[in-house]
């Protein structure tokens, strides 16, 4: 029943959260979103969120904790969110995206966060 969960993390980094620019699809680009994308099938959704950090943006990372709720989107999917840890490597945009920044805590609304990832990240925030 993982078909229409998306699943984005809350990635931090000594202390500061990472923002993603997106670059496609076109209703979308240039809005700012916690990284992460589609659970495939049978696949947990924790799995799926180291497996997207990798493929999007080349780092290895670690999940901490569920943030709390669920958030529609488009189609039917609906939004999760888990905090997570940067491990190794050094975030690019490889897939997805066009940009990316560290955000500190007194930066995280500078950002023009997809209309979604705005109380996901209220919630993300209340939990860090
Ligand atoms: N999405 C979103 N916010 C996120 C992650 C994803 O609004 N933090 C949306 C964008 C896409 C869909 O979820 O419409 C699937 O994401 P992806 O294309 O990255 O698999």
């Amino acid at each position: 029943m993982n078909e229409r969960i998306v699943v984005g993390a809350a990635l931090y980094d000594d202390g500061r959260l990472l923002a993603a620019r997106r670059s496609a699809p076109p209703e979308l680009a240039g809005g700012w979103e916690l990284p992460g994308g589609k659970v495939e099938p049978g696949e947990r959704c924790e799995d799926a969120l180291v497996r997207e950090l990798r493929e999007e943006l080349g780092v290895e990372a670690e999940v901490v904790e569920r943030v709390p709720g669920q958030w529609p989107l488009a189609k039917g999917y609906v939004l999760r969110v888990w905090t997570a840890r940067l491990l190794s490597g050094v975030a690019e945009p490889l897939q997805d995206h066009d940009e990316l920044c560290w955000l500190a805590p007194d930066q995280v609304w500078s950002v023009d966060w997809l209309t979604a990832d705005v109380p996901a990240v209220t919630a993300a925030l209340a939990v860090a």
